[in-house]
């Protein structure tokens, strides 16, 4: 990425973001910047996930680690990736798109291993979040090529003015809520993301968002950052839903409690 970041760009990617909830910022890394979020990341994986307990890392067959499908609270387990989200770089965007001052909440990996990475049901991260009022963004880093035969995102664009929508527990590992109210007339509104490695997408969190499975051989790899607007607070009776929503979800899965 720039060193530093060309303010006419900037506001062209507000613009885009305020109308449709959504923006890609190409090559947003790129070069050192680029290799160095990858070699961590695989160091990540390599020296630090063999020791997480089964709610900060996913996977799509236990007994498989190469089948590693999703990951959170990666901040709190390493520090690289706790100054990683703090970054004057990823900070200003989020401040930029929200309008506010931000909070950096947490980095995540998203994959999709190939040829068995399930789908991402249609949901709002602001449901997970709970948040009033509901101001917040991730910043969704490509790692590989993505496109429709790997699991590219698709937005609902402008379904970020719509409000919290009611979700429900979707069974899905990592994913536990999903939108009960999807519809064709979201379809019709969807956008496909196809991205280049280093491409960054960001999306506000009542956003409505959905992904194919992985059907190709390539893996689909993404790291997201989330950062919450400072005068956004959690809704302590709507968490309270969620959480018992993921228990349930999880107990059922064999895995103890976590919040995703
Ligand atoms: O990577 C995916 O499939 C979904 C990511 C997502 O839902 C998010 O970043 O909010």
């Amino acid at each position: 990425m720039a060193s530093a970041i060309d303010q006419t760009q900037l506001s062209q990617w507000q613009a885009a973001f305020e109308r449709d909830g959504h923006v890609c910022l190409a090559q947003y890394l790129a070069g050192d910047s680029f290799a160095e979020l990858q070699e961590n990341l695989e160091r990540y994986i390599r020296e630090i996930v063999p020791n997480l307990s089964a709610k900060l890392a996913f996977f799509e067959n236990p007994e498989d680690p190469s089948t590693l499908k999703q990951m959170q609270y990666m901040q709190d387990e390493d520090p690289f990736f706790a100054e990683y989200c703090r970054r004057d770089c990823f900070v200003k965007l989020a401040e930029t798109f929200l309008g506010d001052q931000v909070i950096p909440q947490g980095v995540e990996y998203f994959n999709k291993p190939p040829g068995i990475g399930t789908p991402t049901p249609p949901h709002q991260d602001g449901y997970y979040f709970c948040l009033v009022p509901n101001q917040a963004v991730t910043l969704w880093i490509a790692l590989d090529v993505v496109n429709e035969e790997n699991g590219c995102l698709r937005y609902v664009s402008g379904s970020h003015r719509d409000g919290v929508r009611p979700h429900g527990a979707s069974n899905v590992l990592g994913f536990s809520q999903g939108l009960q109210d999807w519809s064709a007339a979201d379809e019709a509104r969807e956008v496909m993301q196809v991205l280049q490695p280093g491409d960054v997408l960001a999306h506000h969190s009542l956003t409505v968002h959905r992904a194919d499975a992985n059907r190709s051989n390539r893996s689909r790899r993404a790291v997201g950052l989330v950062y919450y607007a400072a005068s956004a607070k959690v809704d302590p009776a709507a968490h309270q839903r969620y959480v018992d929503s993921l228990q349930v979800q999880h107990t059922g899965m064999g895995i103890q409690e976590s919040e995703e």
